[in-house]
This record gives C-alpha cells, structure tokens and sequence, in this order.
C-alpha cells in the first residue's frame, strides 16, 4: 500500500523552511511554559551544568554565543536521556568592563547595566537557549551581593581577609589597583593592565587582602577533578611550589651590638644549597627591613636614594631578564655559613621582598641574574659546580673570571670540602642536613602565588563591610546591617581615589561597637570576589536569610560540567577553588571543589584574525540570526571545528548549514510514497540506527561536529533512498522521527516544528533519547572464504572493506583453520578483498 506521509492540508507554500516564523514562535511558547525551569525535587539524577556567567559589557557578541550554543545542545541532551538538568544564567555584573562601558557613553552604571543585561537576555532567548530564568542572578544587586558582603566578614573572622600596607599595581588607566594576576608581562617585560594594556605602575596602599596562599599546597592536588591539563599546568606554575632550603648568614657582631635580636642574622632562600659555597654577596630587596638597620654611615646616602628609586618599579618589571641589574652595596658583612668568609652585602631591586625570605645568597658562577650582577659590581665568585666533561682537580679555586656565563646545569660539587664530589642532588641533602645540625637553616619550600589582593579603588562593585573607629579600630559591619549599599548618588568617574571617599554621607557613620564618629572602608572588591561563589547562588537563588541553603547546595554542587574560557586560568578558576576550600573550613560547605569537570572552548576568529572593531572583522551573530535564523547559526558554530579548538568564521560556510537545514526540513515534511518492503526495510534501519549510534557517541563528548556529519550523512542516505522509488513505511517513519530527535537538541527551533508537523505530542525536548539496536547498526558483513593449500577451511563473516592484514588475522584465529597451518610456514597468501583467502603452507 503507498500513502503520503504528510497531510494535504499541510502542504504548500507555509511548507517551507521559514526560520524567522518558527523561531520566536517556539521561544515564546517554551517560556510560557516554563519548559526550562529546574525543579529541585525532580526526582531524576541530577546534573548541574554551567557556563561562565557573563559580563555585561553590551551586546552577546560571538564569543559568548560559542560557549552557549554548544552547552545549550548539551544540556538539551541530557534532558533527553533522563537528567534533571540545572542549567542556570546570570550576570557577573559588578566591575570594570560594566563600569567602563558607563563611563565611555556618560551613562550611571546601575542603569547602563541594568538596560545590558535586558538586551543580552534577549539576545539569548534569540540563541534558543534553555536556560532557566527563574534563576537569573545580578551581582549588582543588593540581594546578591549582601551575600558578597557577608563571605567578606567570615573570611575576615576566619583570619583569611586582613589589611596591610603594601606596594600594589597601579593602572592608571583605569585608576584602580591590580591583583598580580590582572598584569601582564609584555615583549619588553614590563607589566601591562590585562584590560587597559596601561603600564602599571608600583604604589604604596593600605589594602585588603584574602590568604589564598593558606591553600598553596591544597590548590596544587588536582586529583578529585577532570580539568584540561593545559589549565592545571597553568595553575601550577601560577602557585609556583620550589623546594629548597633556607640559610641563615650571621651577621658581624659589632651590627648586632644592641640591635634587635630577631636581627643577628640574614636568612636566604635558596633552591640550590648545594652552590653555598659559591657565595660571594648576598643580596636583600630594597624594601627589606635590614637594609636600614645596616647601612653604615658612608653608604647611607647611596642605599637611601637607590631605594627611593627602586620604589618606582613594579615587581614584573624588577623580574625582567632585560633590565640591567643595578644595586648597591650597604657597608656591612655578613659570616659565611661553612667557611666562616666576610660576605658583603647588597641591596638590589631584581631581589623581592615577597619571595622566599626577601634575601638572597649571590653565586656568580652558577645563576645567571648572579652572574650578570656580578660582572657589573666586579664581585668574584668561585666555581662549585663541575660539568660532566670537566676534571673537578682543574676546578681547584676556579672563578667566574674564566667563564662566558653561569654554569646552570648539574654537575658534581667541587671546591666544597667536605661536599666535594657529591650530585648536585645528593648535595642538596646533604647540606641541608649540615645546616639544621648546626642550627643555621635547613630544607624550606617557597610558593611564587601571593595573596589575592582585592581592594579596588573603583565606584562599581561591591563595598567593603568594615568601618574604621579612631577607638575601636577595624570594626566589621555587623551581619543584621548588610547590605552595605552603594550610594547611587556618588560621582563614579575614576579619579585615583575611590569615589566613595568624596561621598560623605556613605563615609561618615557611627561605630557599630562604640557607637562614635567613624568612617567607612571606601574601596570596593574586586569583582572575582562575586564570581567566586556564583555557583552556589543558583543552587538557591531565592534566599534571603542565608546566601544559600545547606540541602541546596549538598542537592546541586559541585558543578558536574563547567564550560568557559581558558582565559581565566589564574583567576577566576584558581580564585573559586579557594574560596570553596575556604567555605568548607568554615563549615559553610562540604565539598573540597567546586567544579568536577571543566571543559574551554576554543575561539572564534574570522580570516585567521582575532574579531575586533579597529580591524573591521567582528562577526555580529545577531544580523545572521535575522538573515538565517539561529538554527543556521547554532549549527555551524559547532560544525566549524572541534569545540575546544574553535574555527575560522566563513559566511559561506553558514549559507551551508542554512541548505543542509532546508534540504531536512523537506526530507521530513515532504511528501513520501512508502510501501512495504523487507530488503529496503533493513537498510534504511541500518542508515538510522548507525546515525543514532554516532551521534550519541559524539553528543556525550562534546564532538559536535561530528555529530552533526553524522546526521549530515543520514539525510544524504535517506535522500538516496528516497530517490529511488517507494520507501518501506516502518522504516522511514522511524529514520525521520529519529533524525529529529537527534537535530533537537542542536537546533531546537525547527526541531520542534518538525517534531509537531509529524504529528508528535509537544515538546520534543521532553522526549527520550532514541535508542540504538547494536544488531541493526552493526555494518553489513560479508563472507570470506577461507582455504588452506586451496581447500576450503572455514567461511568467516567480515566487515566489507577489510584489509589483507586483518583479514589474515581473523583466519589465523579460526579453529578449523589454525588445525592446518599448525607447525607449517605460510609461503604465500592469495586475498581477494570480500570473497577469499587462500594461504598456502608447506
Ligand atoms: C642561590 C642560587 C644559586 C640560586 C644558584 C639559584 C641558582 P625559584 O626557582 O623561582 O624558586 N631567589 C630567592 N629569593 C628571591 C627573591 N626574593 N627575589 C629574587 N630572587 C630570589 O628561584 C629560587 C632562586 O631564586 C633562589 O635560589 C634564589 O637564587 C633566588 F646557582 O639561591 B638561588
Ligand atoms: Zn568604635
């Protein structure tokens, strides 16, 4: 019997592809539906799926539609198989790119904010996008950032927030402090604001900082978590663990008269003990409280002003290899450890205070910095290290004065009696074993990772709780008075003060403890602070008696898949894990990590170039979502490469995708003369059931792309198929439904409205993933003959295409085969590709 697929009624012009129709029609009824929203008690396993929440900064520009649009299709694809799927979006809404954008159009950056995210929520229900509105967060918004506010106070009760006095990095562009992972070092090695690209420069301020470095050593065990290597390596290096050990110099007895006992000595930090006897100088950083303490009155002057100087230089430019390595000497000697020498001492700006201990030994012949200093001060320093090819006898008093520059490498020890000849290893051991027994050091760990400092001098963001009282001091903002709010009317162009100090109804208050004059903390915290706890906020975002509730967040967290940008590697990544580390010691949580896998998208470029507006090459997604509809463009997003990777935009490219949707579209609308028909029946199973295979496969791992040939594949098939006369009923309908079911969750608009032209109930994202019988999807097999000495042996089923190798294999591994080649050499073998294998042996 033959009958059209499609009712007549359907048919005609309205028949045709029309993106721009189905697209808001469909946004419009899931929302009124509520077909997204999470229910907490669903009783399916759950699965908390996020992506980085944005900065509203203007438009959802490509970037942002790369990691949504391929998140969106992979949530959409849990659902289908059975998850009850958190999928939560917000705005990380505080902060310089909201408050930048205000500035540059004049516009208060509450409400140029506020009219961002309107328009980039739009934009994402334009995208197809399933997240769940009811969730929404604004970090700017006093309901949040109360919150913010109130981790601020346990993190200060918990002795994991304090103030100090601290040389930081000035931007002045945009007038704020830096945190040490917001400079970065350009080709010239001078530090850079990561957003401005000002030079930053080095200022003295008393700022709040956060202990992340009490969780150096737990931030380095990425054990329980799936995350890329590239962003562990990163994180690594960013908390920079060295083992080495610390050495103490005492100092010379007539420094040490009457002075402070705490200073009898210098103690270095050094990687490399096994170069101590090596030492020639020793170095302290400018800032280091010695260097005042012993400078004699000759140098006084030349240190006092070499000082002065060296306050002008951030640390990343003092770390520079280029810079020429000034310093001068103090007028004091220190006593070496071993060999009881006068060493002198230095003062020099490429030493910081913030590493180690401040102080370093200087050994010319075996550390480059050393070297070059060395050659420039005209200070001796003796060989200690041997290379391997060279006679440690002819070393004997060997110095620098002979060398091209600093033997790094290893080597075994010489001119250290009684170390001589031991590894550069074993000498490490060694001597810092000696140096504990003589009670002048021993082995000690250094970590380059500073604590996160996050004052900002800045209007947009939230205020720091804490009020100064000339009485009381540092006085927290009692709990029951949060949010503190941020005043809207403060002038909030950046001056270099934070504008909140010229506002003198928000700085003047009363003590919370005495109940006297004081005044208000003025700086507001960077907005990391924000998106460092965002994830538990969607666990509960409702809440107003706590920031979330216990069940809430042991119900969601940690976040099973997290997705964004490898470009918050040192920060955001690194900050979150902290601060859930933190949460669980204080009892607030119990989770040790907040994210168990993390997946980066790759980026978007157009012509080979990164997008941007001076080079005229920014791809807008909103003109190709009118033009072609965002189906069109979702496809080809995941279609452009794989998604960590990302791709090369081509506008011809999309044209394809927008065909390769219209030629599905009539696949499954169109009309279908069907018959019953076994051979044809099978086939056509086997195109659908290998489809559904593969892309399920690919969806699991995000291979988009793949997925999408793989469905591109199908559709050619059916097509052929079709083509070719009536189509088995059965078959096809399957084939269809099932092609619509694997598109849904990638296109979401015309899979819906394909799902319901067939006739099915709504909403086909609601449906179960289509199965796949392993029996049907298996490829068609073929029969080898197999003979030995040209009798037959066995007959094996083989996939076709099979070649001579694998084939041989398969025979060598049949009984009846294996019977007669046992104890013989095969002397020749005849294949003929699918038919026949004849091995003669003798
Ligand atoms: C003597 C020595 C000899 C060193 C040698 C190296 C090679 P990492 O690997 O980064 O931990 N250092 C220590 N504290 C410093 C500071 N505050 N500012 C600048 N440099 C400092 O580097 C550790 C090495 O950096 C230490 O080992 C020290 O120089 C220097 F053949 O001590 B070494
Ligand atoms: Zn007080």
């Amino acid at each position: 019997m033959t009958q059209p697929t499609t009712p007549p009624a359907e048919r005609g012009a309205a028949d045709r592809y029309n993106p721009g129709a189905i697209e808001t029609k469909w946004q419009q009824r899931w929302e009124a539906d509520n077909l997204y929203r999470t229910a907490d008690d669903d009783p399916h396993e759950r699965f908390y799926f996020l992506t980085m929440f944005p900065y509203p900064s203007g438009d959802l520009h490509i970037g942002h539609w790369y990691n949504y649009a391929p998140a969106d299709a992979a949530a959409r694809f849990r659902r289908m198989n059975g998850q009850n799927v958190l999928f939560p979006m917000g705005f990380d809404a505080f902060g310089l790119p909201a408050e930048n954008a205000a500035i540059r159009e004049g516009i208060h950056p509450t409400i140029r904010t506020a009219e961002n995210i309107d328009r980039m929520r739009t934009q994402m229900r334009a995208m197809g996008a399933s997240f769940d509105w009811s969730r929404e967060l604004d970090s700017s918004d006093p309901a949040y950032y109360r919150w913010t506010q109130w981790f601020f106070l346990q993190l200060f009760k918990n002795g994991l927030a304090y103030r100090k006095r601290a040389p930081a990095n000035w931007c002045p562009g945009c007038a704020t402090v830096l945190a040490n992972e917001q400079v970065i070092r350009d080709d010239d090695g001078l530090g850079r604001c990561e957003r401005s690209g000002d030079l930053v420069e080095a200022r003295d301020l008393e700022q709040w900082f956060f202990r992340i470095t009490n969780y150096s050593d737990e931030l380095l065990d990425f054990s329980t978590i799936d995350w890329p290597d590239r962003i562990r390596t990163m994180q690594t290096n960013w908390i920079g663990r060295s083992e080495g050990a610390e050495i103490r110099f005492q100092l010379e007895a007539e420094l040490t008269d009457g002075a402070d006992e705490r200073w009898d000595a210098i103690t270095v930090f050094t990687t490399r003990p096994d170069t101590v006897f090596g030492v020639s100088y020793i170095v302290l950083a400018p800032e280091h409280p010695l260097v005042d303490v012993l400078t004699t009155a000759e140098r006084r002057a030349a240190v006092d002003t070499y000082v002065q100087q060296s306050r002008l230089a951030t640390e990343i430019e003092r770390q520079s290899t280029e810079r020429p390595k000034t310093g001068v000497f103090t007028g004091a000697y220190a006593q070496h450890p071993f060999t009881g020498q006068r060493v002198p001492i230095w003062t020099a700006d490429y030493v910081l205070l913030t590493y180690g201990t401040g102080a370093v030994m200087g050994v010319p012949a075996h550390d480059t910095r050393d070297f070059e200093f060395a050659r420039i001060h005209e200070l001796p320093g003796l060989v200690v290290i041997a290379a391997p090819d060279q006679d440690a006898a002819s070393l004997a008093g060997a110095l620098t004065s002979s060398m091209e520059q600093a033997y790094v490498e290893p080597g075994l020890m010489v001119n250290s009696a009684p170390f001589d000849g031991l590894s550069g290893e074993d000498g490490k051991v060694a001597m810092a074993e000696a140096l504990q027994k003589a009670d002048r050091g021993g082995t000690s760990v250094s970590y380059r990772m500073r604590d996160w400092l996050i004052s900002r001098q800045r209007y947009w963001g939230a205020p720091i709780p804490i009020v100064y009282c000339d009485e009381c001091g540092i006085v927290p903002v009692p709990e029951d008075q949060l949010p503190v709010e941020l005043p809207p009317d403060a002038e909030f162009l950046p001056t270099g003060e934070s504008p909140l100090k010229r506002h003198d109804a928000f700085r003047q208050t009363v003590c919370p403890q005495c109940e006297g004059a004081a005044e208000r903390e003025t700086d507001t915290m960077d907005t990391f602070m924000c998106s460092s706890w965002y994830m538990f906020r969607f666990a509960d975002p409702h809440n107003s008696d706590e920031p979330f509730s216990r069940e809430a967040a042991q119900r969601w967290l940690p976040v099973d898949q997290y997705v964004g940008g490898a470009e918050h590697a040192v920060m955001h990544l690194l900050y979150a894990r902290f601060f859930t580390k933190a949460l669980r010691d204080m009892g607030i949580v119990e989770i040790d990590e907040p994210f168990s896998r993390l997946y980066n998208q790759g980026i978007i470029v157009k012509d080979g170039a990164k997008m941007s507006k001076s080079r005229g090459n920014v791809v807008n997604p909103d003109e190709w979502v009118d033009k072609l509809g965002a189906d069109a463009v979702r496809l080809y997003l995941m279609f452009l490469g794989p998604w960590d990777r990302g791709g090369d935009w081509d506008d011809s490219g999309i044209l394809g995708h927008s065909r390769w949707l219209n030629r599905a579209w009539q696949l499954v609308t169109g009309e279908q003369a069907t018959t019953s028909d076994r051979a044809g029946a099978e086939r056509i199973q086997r195109i659908t059931h290998q489809m559904i295979r593969k892309v399920t496969a690919d969806l699991e791992s995000f291979r988009f792309n793949t997925a999408l040939a793989a469905m591109m594949e199908c559709t050619n098939a059916l097509g052929k198929e079709r083509d070719g006369g009536p189509v088995d009923g059965e078959a096809w309908h399957e084939a269809i439904e099932s092609l619509v079911l694997c598109l849904a969750p990638l296109a979401p608009h015309i899979g819906e409205e394909l799902w319901q032209r067939l006739g099915r109930p709504y909403s086909v994202h609601q449906q179960t993933w289509p199965e796949w019988d392993p029996e049907i999807a298996r490829d068609q097999s073929v029969t080898l003959v197999v003979q030995v000495n040209g009798k037959l042996r066995d007959r094996i089923e083989i996939e076709p295409g099979l070649d001579e190798a694998a084939a041989l294999a398969l025979a060598e591994a049949s009984d009846n085969v294996r019977s007669h080649i046992e104890g013989k050499t095969t002397r020749k073998v005849i294949f003929v590709p699918d038919k026949l294998l004849n091995l003669v042996v003798g």
